[in-house]
């Protein structure tokens, strides 16, 4: 009898040690075998939480929730879209899709060159002369093959929607010729080309996560900013900076980035869902952006603030004042990356 009972102990132990599974942090293989990443519930239902930076009536929010339209319609995967920094600021998030604690977030790709350098190559001053230039450039072979780069640091770059052309805001002077850069304190984004080439400008550049850039404004802890119309307008800048120039200095993509642990618990079905979604989304986006950027410089002087044209001659001068900045970071970015997508301009306009 005692024999019996102490098999049946050790039956009923086997039987409780596998029912409690041996899967490592990130979850264990389903009855599919998908793994189970940390976004799933018990019940299988998958959460994608996707935070921006920026507020809730920009056209990249807008983009946002049409992705989540298209995903909710066409698969089981809940998609919670958070915006203005709720989540944290845009590198913050991307951490946090490498950590697996967040799904998507959609930056600008200067601070995604903290991750993979290359992306600086979109931070090259005047590089792309206008958005037809840029549509095709991003989606020939050399953007597309740096969004491949991203899966070694454990993102994946689904799609570039667009932050867009990027122009100059203080509270110190009008900035009409590449003199009246000298000394202004100008908030830069977190990437180390854009800190050089405002340097090479004449000014006195200080990197810093958008989430915080309100206040540094407001404060005076900075005296300007550079960022399209479209987010100057609707991140009402306008209440804290005087004078607007159509420096039109740099072409921001943003980068729709999803967390690969995340990607990579999908179904193939799921993973085709959510890249045909950021397309899509993108698309609806960009659109919305063009819009947006089209009408606001007239809403900024509405607003009061004063609006300087620059000319040809002077921008040409602000291009040669920053190639230094770009000969130092040729080799930081990559040779073959800046050559190529040199090459894919120069084929764009010559089309
Ligand atoms: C918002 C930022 C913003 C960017 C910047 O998260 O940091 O100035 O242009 O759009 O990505």
């Amino acid at each position: 009898m005692k024999k019996f009972l102490l098999i049946l102990s050790l039956s009923l132990l086997a039987l409780f040690l596998v029912a409690c599974g041996g899967g490592d942090e990130e979850g264990t293989d389903n009855q599919n075998g998908e793994n189970e990443s940390a976004s799933e519930n018990e019940g299988g239902e998958k959460t994608i939480r996707a935070g921006i930076g920026l507020n809730s009536d920009h056209p990249q929010y807008k983009g946002l929730l049409k992705f989540k339209e298209l995903v909710e319609a066409e698969t089981d995967i809940t998609v919670e879209t958070y915006h203005s920094g709720q989540l944290g600021d845009d590198r913050s998030m991307t951490e946090a899709l490498q950590l697996g604690t967040q799904e998507v977030t959609i930056p600008s790709t200067a601070p995604i060159a903290n991750f993979v350098p290359e992306f600086s190559v979109f931070d090259i001053p005047f590089l792309f002369p206008s958005e037809e230039v840029a549509d095709e450039v991003l989606a020939g072979d050399v953007a597309q093959g740096l969004l491949e780069k991203l899966e070694e640091k454990d993102l994946v770059g689904l799609a570039y929607w667009e932050n867009g052309f990027r122009d100059l805001t203080n509270s110190v002077r009008p900035v009409e010729t590449l003199e009246d850069f000298e000394g202004l304190k100008i908030r830069t984004m977190e990437n180390d080309l854009h800190l050089a080439a405002f340097k090479e400008l004449g000014a006195n550049p200080t990197p810093m996560a958008f989430t915080e850039l309100f206040t540094a404004l407001q404060q005076g802890t900075v005296d300007g900013q550079e960022n399209p119309y479209a987010t100057i307008y609707l991140e009402n800048f306008y209440e804290v900076q005087d004078y607007v120039s159509d420096t039109h200095h740099v072409y921001s993509p943003f980068v729709f980035l999803m967390s690969k642990q995340f990607y990579d618990g999908l179904t193939e079905e799921e993973q085709q869902v959510v890249r045909d979604a950021a397309k899509e989304a993108g698309e609806h986006q960009i659109k919305l952006n063009r819009e947006a950027n089209e009408k606001y410089l007239q809403s900024l002087q509405d607003e009061g603030m004063e609006f300087t044209e620059i000319s040809d001659e002077e921008r040409q001068r602000m291009v040669e004042a920053v190639q230094p900045a770009i000969d130092e970071f040729k080799d930081d970015i990559g040779a073959e990356t800046v050559e190529g997508i040199m090459e894919a301009v120069e084929n764009a306009q010559s089309e």
